[in-house]
């Protein structure tokens, strides 16, 4: 195996597609180094990272206070799993249930890990608490969700790409449109709903804002009939829309929490779900767990992550650095831009396609002028830069962008 200063980006490339599944379609670049909103490929290029993995590396690649708190727990102690406690668990339990201000976490890994174990969560609860008759539970969802990919998560979705092919499907959902009060409280009629699971606002549906004040009156009809608000903050939390939370825009403190991606800073797989006793203590011994979930290297990673977001205040940049790139990018004069839509630094150009003048054609230039972002739903550009992005290189960042769509003028 030669190392990889002498393979080229093709090498790489044609690698992953002779030994690895086919499940993406990658933009061709092939990233080797990363640091803060900067990463390299094979070729030393250096890039503007605007996609921060899907919002998981929010305090930037390879922040050296999370890599510290990594590799200094590495050295000790990796995974005990549950069987037995562990001297660093507790720690964190308390940590990230006073960072959020809620009874309890039970911590899981990946973001799909944390929705499932809040499903799990709510029909409990509404078994156990609520009184719904076994196995009548429902949980109402939108249209355009996405919130991971296992088959009962898949089995909501209305995306045929994320649903097609992998039934029969998991039964117990209602689907209302997003951002849309009345279907909401006429889905909440249902004696048997026990909870309403919701993204503060659609990621993967391209970055789909919801009018203001649609999750706080959502809030209310669900309190009104005494049904579980479920936020996925998956990919909206952890500062990324200039609040700690989404939700936090609007005062909504949610029954369920769902955290995940920026939990860890990108570094691993951390996840969680935060609740009170009423809701957290339905689950007893035995009845849910993961191998990894809250190891070691989990709780010190993801207390070094949430002490970055407070330190840097990420959630004011954040604040403050979208607003100067939805003002910036919606200066463009260009027929390819429908709109500009977002929230902190969770943002996204949605593009009218024409042959030869694509999102993907937009991404492909930008990515030759150093700046790398993907297309979402084929004509959506979401633009999600690492926080901890300098004013000065977010300019020069847009600067770039714009060169790319003025060349397709
Ligand atoms: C892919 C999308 C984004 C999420 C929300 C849960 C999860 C995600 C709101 C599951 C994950 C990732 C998955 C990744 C690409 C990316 C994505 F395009 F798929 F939809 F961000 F929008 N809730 N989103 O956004 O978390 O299990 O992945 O840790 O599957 O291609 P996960």
């Amino acid at each position: 195996m030669s190392n990889t200063e002498k393979r080229s980006s093709q090498e790489f490339i044609d690698l992953e597609a002779k030994y690895g599944a086919h499940n993406y379609h990658p933009l061709p670049v092939v990233l080797d180094r990363g640091e803060g909103p900067l990463v390299w490929d094979v070729e030393g290029k250096q890039y503007f990272d605007f996609l921060s993995a899907y919002s998981a590396v929010n305090q930037g690649h390879c922040h050296p206070k999370i890599i510290k708190a990594l590799t200094d727990q590495a050295q000790k102690l990796t995974l005990t799993s549950r069987a037995f406690y562990n001297s660093t668990l507790g720690d964190y339990e308390k940590y990230i249930t006073e960072y959020f201000g809620y009874d309890k976490v039970l911590p899981m890994n990946t973001g799909a890990e944390a929705d499932e174990t809040a499903l799990k969560l709510c029909r409990r609860w509404g078994y156990d608490v609520k009184g719904i008759a076994e196995n009548q539970a429902k949980i109402i969802v939108c249209e355009g969700n996405f919130h991971g990919r296992t088959i009962t998560i898949i089995s909501m979705s209305t995306d045929p790409d994320s649903r097609g092919g992998f039934g029969p499907y998991t039964p117990g959902f209602e689907i209302v449109p997003y951002n849309d009060l009345d279907a909401l409280e006429k889905a909440l009629e249902d004696p048997n709903v026990a909870g309403f699971l919701v993204e503060p606002i659609q990621g993967e549906a391209g970055v789909y804002v919801p009018e203001d004040g649609y999750l706080k009156k959502a809030y209310e009809l669900c309190k009104s009939k005494n049904v579980l608000f479920i936020a996925d903050e998956v990919q909206t939390g952890i500062a990324r829309t200039g609040k700690l939370l989404a939700c936090d825009h609007e005062g909504v403190r949610p029954d369920i929490l769902i955290l995940g991606k920026a939990l860890s800073g990108g570094v691993i797989p951390v996840s969680a779900v935060l609740a009170d006793d009423e809701i957290m203590l339905t689950i007893k011994p035995g009845e849910h767990g993961s191998t990894f979930g809250g190891f070691p290297l989990a709780g010190k990673v993801a207390v070094a992550a949430l002490e970055v977001v407070r330190e840097e205040k990420l959630a004011e940049r954040a604040e403050y650095l979208g607003k100067i790139f939805r003002k910036e990018m919606s200066s463009i004069k260009s027929d390819m831009i429908e709109l500009v839509r977002g929230k902190g630094l969770l943002n996204a150009v949605v593009i009218h396609n024409k042959p030869g003048k694509t999102a993907w054609d937009i991404c492909v230039r930008m990515k030759e002028l150093g700046v790398l972002a993907k297309p979402t739903h084929g004509n959506i550009i979401r633009f999600a830069p690492p926080i901890v992005i300098t004013e000065e290189q977010l300019y020069e960042g847009i600067e770039l962008i714009k060169k790319a769509f003025k060349e397709f003028e």
